[in-house]
């Protein structure tokens, strides 16, 4: 795959999940991803089950991350807000504290965003992390999935402006969007839902989610380290790849999975009125 600069792959009904992908499609026809091409690793990656016996004789958090992504990597030193079960910042941590699963199965929790941004056809950006990705590598998911950082840009609560910065942030570095065509106040925080999922042996989620809404056409321009696919769907083209994923043919985060299967679609029909659904009070524990 590397040196071919974009790869169209065929209609999506047929294409996601498989390995081969085939170029030179035509626009205009189903929705389908377009892959972007790897920038070659500087380190080697693995399959984070090679990993999985050092649990039996390391001590947390001395986990072996010398097989993974060395830009990935990198992003593990990023500093998570840790909070409390309402949302209250207790403290900060790193992104790696945050996502392993022996610090989670302490009850470390931190809090994160999920940005679902629509065009001016209604159709919902998706994206299909890269392999590189430490935890849920190759998954598709939803826009943009981070975490707001423990400086005090991101740290301000107030109408969640900090989270949307990040958000921002996020947009611009995973997707390419400019920081100028998605500002904070075009971002629209819906609700929040808590969530904790294992990705593998060693690494998982626990989380508190910022659901935020984009609507609007961007420019992208995807970073391959973080990004190997991309996709407007309509809402049948997602409903179709919710149907792949359960018959085992792509893998889905655990996040977007429950907010399909919860909430999206009623949201995605009401994309003018969306007003009835703000609830910046309430918590969904899923
Ligand atoms: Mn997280």
């Amino acid at each position: 795959m590397i040196g071919q600069s974009l790869w169209c792959g065929q209609a999506l009904t047929r294409t996601i999940g498989r390995a081969v992908w085939r170029r030179g499609q035509r626009e205009g026809r189903v929705a389908r991803f377009a892959q972007i091409e790897p920038a070659p690793y500087t380190g080697s990656v693995c399959g984070l089950s090679v990993l999985g016996h050092l649990r039996h004789f390391v001590t947390m958090p001395e986990v072996n991350i010398n097989h993974l992504d060395k830009q990935q990597v990198q992003l593990l030193a990023e500093m998570c807000i840790l909070i409390d079960e309402n949302d209250n910042k207790i403290g900060a941590d790193t992104k790696k504290n945050c996502h392993l699963n022996e610090n989670i199965e302490k009850g470390l929790l931190h809090r994160a965003f999920s940005v679902f941004l629509f065009n001016t056809e209604n159709k919902l950006l998706l994206q299909q992390r890269s392999d590189a990705k430490i935890t849920f590598p190759g998954c598709f998911t939803n826009t943009c999935c981070s975490h707001p950082l423990n400086n005090p840009g991101e740290l301000e609560e107030n109408e969640a402006i900090g989270v949307r910065r990040a958000a921002q942030r996020r947009l611009k570095a995973e997707l390419g969007i400019p920081l100028e065509e998605v500002s904070p106040a075009e971002i629209d925080y819906i609700t929040r839902i808590h969530y904790k999922a294992q990705s593998d042996s060693i690494w998982g989620e626990n989380e508190i989610d910022y659901i935020l809404f984009v609507r609007k056409n961007v420019t992208l321009n995807p970073d391959p380290n973080e990004i190997k696919s991309y996709c407007y769907v309509s809402k049948e083209e997602l409903r179709e790849l919710m149907r792949k994923a359960a018959r085992g043919d792509v893998k889905l985060t655990p996040w977007f999975k429950i907010i399909v299967e919860t909430f999206l679609f009623k949201w995605w029909d009401n994309l003018n009125h969306l007003s009835q659904f703000i609830d910046h009070e309430k918590i969904h524990r899923m």
